[in-house]
C-alpha cells in the first residue's frame, strides 16, 4: 500500500513535470495557462461552456495558410494557433463543413462529456483531404491535449486524415480521449516502413490511460502488405507487417464504437497492459488477408472485449503469453481463424495464460471456433478457461486443442519434443451448430503432459451437410455432462 501511494505520487509528479515540459516546448500563450483553465480540478467554475474563454486571445497568426478546411487550420508551428480557448469561436465554422457539431457528443453513442476540452486536429494544421500528410497535426494535438484534464483529440467527421507511423506517448492527464468521427488513413505504401524504427506499428499508444471512441473509421489500407506477403505468394520474402493500433504498457484503456479496417497485419494489439475495455467496435478485413488478427493480447490482464463484430483473415481474438482475466462476450466472429489461445511456447519458451471466459459468441465460416494451441518443446500452464453459449455456423474446427501446433511457415514439419504447456480446467458448455469438417471436437493433448480437468457439457454439433460429426481425443482427461454430441471421447481417470 505504501509503495502504491509512493508510485501514485511519482505518477502525479511526472504528470506535473510533463505539463511543464509541454509549456517549455510549446507556445507559452497556450500551455502556460493550462493549469489556470476552468477545466483544471481546482476551479470547476465554468462547466457549462464547453471551453474556457480566452484570457488573452492570440492574434490570428500571420502565417495562417488559406487552407480549404472550413476551420482555417493553422500551421502547427505558428504561435498558439491552436489554443482551445478559441475553439468556441471556431466550432460553428467546423460544423458547417460537417454533418454535425464537432463538439456535441452523439447521444447514446459517444459519452465524451460536454465539458471536455476539444483539440480538433483541423486547428492544428490537418487538412483531412486524404492525401496531405497530417501526422504533425495529430502529434501536436495529442501533445497539447495530453497536458489537460478531460481533453480529447478530435478527428472530425467529413474528413480523411492521412497519418504516417506515429507513437502517441503518455502519461496524460485525466480521461485523455482520442475521438475519431472522421476517417484516419494509413499510408498504403509498404516502403513507408522501410528503414524506420517503427516497423511494428502504424499507430502506437504508449504508457497512457485513455479512451478511443467515435463513430469514425481507422483504415490500415493494408492491401499492398497482403499482396507482398509470403502467404499470398510463396515467392515473396516473409516479413512482419505493422499492427494498425498498438497499446503498449498502458493501464485502463477503453476502445469503443470505432471501426477498424484492413490492417497491414494485426488490427488492435494490447501488450503489457492492464485494465482494457473494448466495447461495440467493428473490425473488418477480407477473409483471405494474411495475418490480419482482429484483437491480439500479449501480457494483457483484466481485459473485457464485448458487443463487437470481428471478421478478418486471421484470429478474431488471439490470446498470447502472459494474458489473464480475459472476458470475451457477445462477439460475432468470422470470417477468420476463430478465438485462439496461443500458439504458446514457440521455440521452447514458457507460457502462462489463465482465467479466460469466452461466452455468447457466434462463429460463422471461420476455420476454428475456440482453439488452444501450443508448440512441442514448450512449458508453462494454460488453465481455467470457460467457453460457453457458443454457436458455430459452418466452422471447420469448432472445438480444438492442438498441442502439436506447427504453423504453415514451418511447412507442417516441426521437431518432436516431450515437454509442453500443461493445459487444465477447461470447460466447454452449451456449444451448438455446424462443423464444416467431420471432426467437430478435437482434443489432441501432449503424450507427456496430458490435458486434465476438461469438461464437455451440452454440446450439439453436426456437420454442415447434416450428417454426424465425430470427436477425437488423445491424452485428454475429464468429464462430460448432459447431452454431448458427438459423444465424448475424454479419458476419465489419470
Ligand atoms: C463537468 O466537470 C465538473 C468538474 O470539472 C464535474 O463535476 C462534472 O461532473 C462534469 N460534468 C459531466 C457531465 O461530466
Ligand atoms: C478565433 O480564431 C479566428 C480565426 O481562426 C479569429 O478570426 C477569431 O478572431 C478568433 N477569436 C478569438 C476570440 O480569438
Ligand atoms: C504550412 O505548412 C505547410 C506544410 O507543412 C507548408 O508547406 C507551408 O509552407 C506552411 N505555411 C506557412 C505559412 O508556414
Ligand atoms: C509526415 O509527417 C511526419 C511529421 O511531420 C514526418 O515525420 C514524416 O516524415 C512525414 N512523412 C512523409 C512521407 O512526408
Ligand atoms: C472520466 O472517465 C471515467 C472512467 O471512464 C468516467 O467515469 C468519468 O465520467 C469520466 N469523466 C469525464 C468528465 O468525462
Ligand atoms: C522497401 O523494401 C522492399 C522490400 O522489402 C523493397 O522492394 C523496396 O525497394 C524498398 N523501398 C525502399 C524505398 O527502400
Ligand atoms: C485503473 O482503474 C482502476 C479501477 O478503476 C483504478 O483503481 C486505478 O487507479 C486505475 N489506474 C490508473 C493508472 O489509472
Ligand atoms: C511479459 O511481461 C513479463 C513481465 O513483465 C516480461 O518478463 C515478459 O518479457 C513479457 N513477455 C512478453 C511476451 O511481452
Ligand atoms: C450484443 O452486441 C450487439 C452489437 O454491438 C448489440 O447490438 C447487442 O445489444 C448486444 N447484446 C447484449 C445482450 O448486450
Ligand atoms: C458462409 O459461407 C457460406 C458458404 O460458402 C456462404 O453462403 C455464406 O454467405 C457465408 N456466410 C457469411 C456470413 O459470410
Ligand atoms: C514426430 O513424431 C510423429 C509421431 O511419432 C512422427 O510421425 C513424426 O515423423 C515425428 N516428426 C519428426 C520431425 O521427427
Ligand atoms: C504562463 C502564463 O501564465 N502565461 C500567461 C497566462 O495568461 C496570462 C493572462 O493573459 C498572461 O499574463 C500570462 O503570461
Amino acid at each position: 500500500m505504501g509503495s502504491t501511494s509512493f508510485l501514485l505520487s511519482l505518477l502525479l509528479i511526472s504528470q506535473q513535470l510533463r505539463t511543464s515540459n509541454v509549456s517549455v516546448h510549446s507556445s507559452s500563450a497556450f500551455t502556460g495557462n493550462v493549469t489556470m483553465s476552468p477545466h483544471a480540478p481546482k476551479s470547476p467554475v465554468s462547466r457549462i461552456p464547453p471551453r474556457p474563454p480566452s484570457p488573452s486571445p492570440p492574434p490570428p497568426p500571420a502565417t495562417m495558410s488559406p487552407a480549404p478546411a472550413p476551420s482555417s487550420p493553422s500551421n502547427s508551428t505558428a504561435p498558439a494557433p491552436s489554443s482551445p480557448s478559441n475553439s468556441t469561436a471556431q466550432a460553428p465554422e467546423v460544423s458547417t463543413g460537417t454533418t454535425n457539431s464537432s463538439a456535441a457528443p452523439e447521444p447514446g453513442v459517444s459519452d465524451t462529456s460536454s465539458n471536455m476540452t476539444e483539440f480538433n486536429v483541423l486547428e492544428y494544421g490537418a487538412l483531412g483531404d486524404g492525401v496531405t500528410n497530417d501526422t504533425q497535426a495529430f502529434a501536436d494535438a495529442w501533445k497539447a491535449a495530453c497536458a489537460v484534464d478531460y481533453a480529447y483529440v478530435h478527428a472530425p467527421v467529413g474528413y480523411s486524415f492521412l497519418v504516417y507511423p506515429t507513437t502517441f506517448k503518455g502519461p496524460c492527464l485525466l480521461n485523455m480521449t482520442f475521438k475519431v468521427d472522421g476517417t484516419v488513413l494509413a499510408p498504403p505504401e509498404t516502403s513507408v516502413w522501410n528503414g524506420t524504427s517503427v516497423k511494428d506499428h502504424w499507430l502506437e499508444f504508449s504508457k497512457v490511460s485513455m479512451i478511443i471512441q467515435g463513430t469514425g473509421t481507422i483504415d490500415g489500407q493494408g492491401q499492398n502488405w497482403w499482396a507482398e506477403s509470403c502467404k499470398t505468394n510463396s515467392s515473396n520474402a516473409c516479413k512482419d507487417g505493422p499492427t494498425a493500433i498498438v497499446f503498449n504498457a498502458c493501464t485502463n484503456v477503453t476502445v469503443k464504437y470505432v471501426t477498424i479496417l484492413n490492417s497491414q497485419q494485426m488490427h488492435l494489439a494490447f501488450e503489457k497492459s492492464v485494465g482494457i475495455m473494448v466495447n461495440s467496435i467493428n473490425i473488418s478485413a477480407p477473409g483471405d488477408s494474411p495475418n490480419t488478427d482482429g484483437i491480439h493480447l500479449q501480457n494483457a490482464t483484466s481485459v473485457t472485449i464485448k458487443n463487437s463484430f470481428i471478421g478478418t483473415g486471421d484470429d478474431c481474438v488471439s490470446i498470447q503469453n502472459g494474458s489473464s482475466s480475459v472476458t470475451i462476450k457477445n462477439i460475432t466472429c468470422g470470417p477468420g481463424h476463430g478465438i485462439s489461445v496461443g500458439g504458446l511456447g514457440k521455440k521452447n519458451t514458457s507460457a502462462t495464460v489463465s482465467n479466460i471466459v469466452v461466452e455468447d459468441v457466434v462463429f460463422t465460416n471461420s476455420t476454428n471456433g475456440v482453439r488452444i494451441k501450443s508448440w512441442q518443446g514448450s512449458s508453462g500452464t494454460a488453465s481455467t478457461f470457460t467457453y460457453q453459449n457458443l454457436v458455430m455456423n459452418n466452422v471447420k474446427n469448432p472445438i480444438l486443442i492442438d498441442q502439436y501446433y506447427c504453423d504453415s511457415a514451418s511447412s507442417g514439419s516441426c521437431p518432436n519434443f516431450t515437454s509442453n504447456v500443461q493445459i487444465s480446467d477447461i470447460t466447454f458448455k452449451n456449444i451448438t451448430g455446424t462443423s464444416a469438417t467431420k471432426v467437430a471436437v478435437k482434443l489432441a493433448c501432449s503424450e507427456t503432459v496430458a490435458c486434465t480437468g476438461i469438461t464437455l457439457q451440452d454440446i450439439d454439433l453436426v456437420r454442415t451437410s447434416g450428417s454426424d460429426a465425430t470427436s477425437f481425443c488423445s491424452d485428454a482427461y475429464g468429464v462430460s455432462a448432459d447431452t454431448v454430441i458427438p459423444s465424448s471421447c475424454l479419458l476419465t481417470s489419470s
